[in-house]
């Protein structure tokens, strides 16, 4: 089994934790879905990584998805809460989550194009929402260990990978001093050794005008 990546893509750490998190074994396949023939489009008609590519049910795609295949796969352990609610609990964290990596995308790109098509107003409206992600999800952990009941689970995968992107991506964005409690708990999560053998890096990406 191969998954697809980009070494930068907190989307791609997401799946690859919660598979090493499963001892679940696979080949890490690095992609570079911006550049022409990336493999992307040959399994994903919408040209992202991450791509699971299985050998009994094809190409899985979008890290969310992976995680459900996963989780229907390899139940134990668990990175997905049995109870309902906690499910949406997570899913809730982990929307934001993915939703503040979107906006660093957006302003990753924004910075790739020619310095006269850039729009600083689309740059600040990404960057508001990745500073209300902090806070949100700051004010959801709280002072607790984990994002969702009793046990690590894919809240944390999520939130960790964001963190992760934003020291990547966003250096300058100092999220450290905004959300002390989180900047703790990152430190505490970063120490797994999922989140060790995935520390994300950066790929060049092609302007888009
Ligand atoms: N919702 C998707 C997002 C995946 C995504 O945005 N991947 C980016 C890399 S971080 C990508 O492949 N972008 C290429 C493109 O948009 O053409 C997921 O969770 O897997």
């Amino acid at each position: 089994m191969k998954l697809v990546i980009a070494t930068p893509s907190p989307f791609a750490r997401k799946a690859r934790i919660a598979l090493l998190e499963k001892g679940v074994v696979f080949e890490t396949v690095i992609d570079n879905p911006w550049n022409p023939g990336a493999q992307a489009s040959a399994h994903n008609p919408l040209g992202k990584i991450p791509v699971l590519l299985t050998p009994e049910d094809g190409a899985i795609f979008d890290s969310r998805v992976i995680v459900d295949y996963a989780e229907a796969k390899w139940p134990a352990p668990p990175v997905l809460p049995g109870d309902a609610m906690q499910r949406v609990a997570a899913r809730q964290v982990e929307a934001v989550a993915d939703g503040v990596c979107d906006a660093v995308v957006l302003i990753v790109l924004e910075r790739a194009r020619p310095e006269g098509l850039r729009s600083a107003d689309w740059v600040a409206r990404q960057r508001a929402k990745v500073e209300a992600g902090v806070v949100d999800v700051d004010g959801r952990l709280g002072g607790r260990p984990w994002f969702v009941g009793e046990a690590f689970g894919l809240a944390d995968i999520a939130v960790g990978c964001m963190l992760g992107y934003l020291d990547l991506r966003l250096p300058e964005f100092a999220w450290r001093a905004a959300a002390p409690r989180l900047a703790n708990w990152f430190e505490r999560i970063g120490a797994r050794e999922s989140f060790r053998a995935t520390q994300p890096s950066i790929q060049p990406i092609n302007a888009v005008r």
